[in-house]
Parts: structure tokens; C-alpha cells; sequence
């Protein structure tokens, strides 16, 4: 996905990918691979289905906080989910016009965790006493572009990190990586023949030697059968803590989505087929074994 640059949320969208590609690895060798089999032209010519952000369900710090971003951007705010177990709620975000990304953004119910993880969580966040986005221009691309890689709280200690990810994989995740961009996803339905269905895709994803979450399978199916996603599991990063020590974590990942055309347009021709009609918004039980994509069991599971 590129952007032109002449909107503040081209500016965001383009630096955000543009750090997310530089860090994932998983990124250019799959836009290479479909570059070297003549399945894209260029990396423009990937449609991104949606991007994902994590965030802590403290004052200033949660959805309500980060969503002023993308609302002053024109996104709107559509469907809420819970996670019951992993103790997340999420909203989607439909974006303001076609060949945007749909945003996923959910939030940590920090009020659900033992008073031992809750303390630690505090102990970094206390401090912020105001929405941080609120001290940003809106207007300015580049500033929330900006805004969106810089830390908001102290890096962690590795002892308080692993006592997080003891309790909550996503804590421990969100707490060393902020808002850093989660995934950005390949809408496989957009692709040419051969490789647009997820079978196919993941196919040719498992030649290329890329790992696939396999959380509840490696597809995950909505209940209408309509929406169908996979992803990969993150690689394991190098990373400093405060406290001096060194530890593997989590990073980000990829994500591949196949919207199957509603029943009430099955009848146009594909020539007639827009984003409209196909199969929209999120399904939670898919998006809770996609958040597995991060989770030490994916990650270090055969
Ligand atoms: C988001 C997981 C859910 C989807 O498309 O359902 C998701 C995350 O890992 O933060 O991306
Ligand atoms: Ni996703």
C-alpha cells in the first residue's frame, strides 16, 4: 500500500507502514516472492484490507483516547466485540472512502487482571494524566505520524515483563510495543487466479517457508462462512529493557482476509464486484486466534 501524500492520514498511513516493513521481515519477503512470481506488479498493487492497533484500557490511554486520530481522519466507529479470556474489547473502524484500510483497535480491560498485574501496568502509565493525542495537530501528518512512534510511557523492566506476559500475552505486548502497527493485512480476494482463495494463498505462503498461525486452524472462518482470515506468527526480536537485560519478545505480524461476496450480489458479474459487496467488518471468534499471532504459544509451537 502507498499513499499520494497530499492528506495528513496518507502521510500516517504510508509512515506507518513504511517502520512496520522495515521491522517485520515476514512483509518483504512475501511482496517479493509475489513480485518475483508475477502476482503484483509493484507493492501498490497489494490491497490492505485493514491495520491493527493495541492499546491499555487506563485513562487517556485506550481506544477512546487513540480513536481521535482516526475519527478526525474521517474513519467512523462501527462494531464493538469482547474477549472474554483474553479480557480485550475491540471496535472497527470503516474508513472515510474506498482504497483506505479498515482499522481493527482494541484495548487491554486492565480492571479484569490481578491487582499484581494492574500495579505494574500503573506504575508506567499513572503519569499521563491528559489524552497524549490531544497535545498533537491533527492537520499536520507528519506530527501524528510521529506521534504514533514515540514512546508514551518508560520502557519496561524485563521483571516487570515477564510477570505481565505470565498473565496476559497481549499486556506484556502492548507494554514493551505501544501503538505500534499489529499487522497490516493482503486481501487475498483482490489477488489474480491462483492465488485468491486463502488455501491457495497459504499455499504458496507455506512454500515460501513462511510460519502460519494455526490457533483453532490455520483458517479461521466466520459464522456465515463469508469471511475468512489467516495470518503469520510473529518473529521473535532482540529487545533492550530498563532494566539492562536483553529478552526475545514478540513483534508484529501479517495478516491475509478473504471477503466472499454477499449472497444478495452473487448474481453480478465479477466485473461489477466492489468492496460494497463483499462480506464487511470483523468476527470475534476468528479475531481472538488472530491475536494469537503475538503469543509465545504460537511462537515457539511446532
Ligand atoms: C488483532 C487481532 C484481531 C482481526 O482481523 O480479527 C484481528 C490483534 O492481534 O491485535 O486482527
Ligand atoms: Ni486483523
Amino acid at each position: 500500500m502507498h499513499f499520494d501524500e497530499n492528506k495528513p492520514l496518507d502521510v500516517v498511513l504510508n509512515d506507518l507502514f513504511d517502520h512496520y516493513r522495515a521491522h517485520v521481515s515476514d512483509v518483504n519477503k512475501i511482496t517479493d516472492a509475489l513480485l518475483a512470481k508475477g502476482v503484483i506488479g509493484s507493492q501498490e498493487d497489494i490491497v490492505n484490507d485493514h491495520i491493527a492497533f493495541r492499546t491499555l484500557g487506563v485513562p487517556h490511554l485506550g481506544i477512546k483516547s487513540f480513536e481521535k486520530i482516526f475519527l478526525a481522519f474521517g474513519y467512523e466507529k462501527r462494531d464493538y466485540y469482547y474477549f472474554e479470556g483474553k479480557k480485550l474489547d475491540a471496535y472497527w473502524f470503516s474508513p472515510p472512502q474506498e482504497g483506505y484500510p479498515r482499522i481493527f483497535v482494541s484495548e487491554l480491560r486492565v480492571q479484569d487482571l490481578s491487582s499484581k498485574a494492574q500495579e505494574i501496568i500503573h506504575k508506567y502509565t499513572s503519569s499521563i494524566v491528559e489524552d497524549p493525542v490531544d497535545a498533537i495537530n491533527l492537520e499536520n501528518g507528519q506530527e501524528v505520524a510521529d506521534f504514533l512512534q514515540k514512546p508514551l510511557w518508560d520502557l519496561p523492566t524485563s521483571t516487570d515483563y515477564q510477570a505481565l506476559l505470565a498473565e496476559s500475552e497481549y499486556a506484556a505486548w502492548v507494554i514493551y510495543n505501544r501503538y505500534y502497527l499489529n499487522h497490516y493485512t493482503i486481501s487475498i480476494h483482490e489477488l489474480k487466479d491462483g492465488y485468491n482463495t486463502l488455501e491457495e494463498f497459504n499455499s504458496f505462503l507455506t512454500s515460501i517457508g513462511v510460519k502460519l498461525n494455526n490457533s483453532g486452524g490455520v483458517i479461521k472462518t466466520s459464522d456465515d462462512g463469508l469471511l475468512r482470515q489467516s495470518s503469520t506468527v510473529s518473529a521473535l526480536y532482540k529487545a533492550l529493557f530498563a532494566d539492562g537485560q536483553e529478552l526475545e519478545i514478540a513483534g508484529s505480524y501479517v495478516e491475509f482476509a478473504e471477503r466472499s461476496i454477499l449472497p444478495e450480489f452473487t448474481h453480478l458479474a465479477k466485473s461489477e464486484i466492489g468492496v460494497k459487496h463483499r462480506r464487511d467488518g470483523f468476527e470475534t471468534n476468528n479475531a481472538d486466534k488472530i491475536f494469537e499471532s503475538t503469543y509465545t504459544t504460537q511462537i515457539k509451537g511446532a
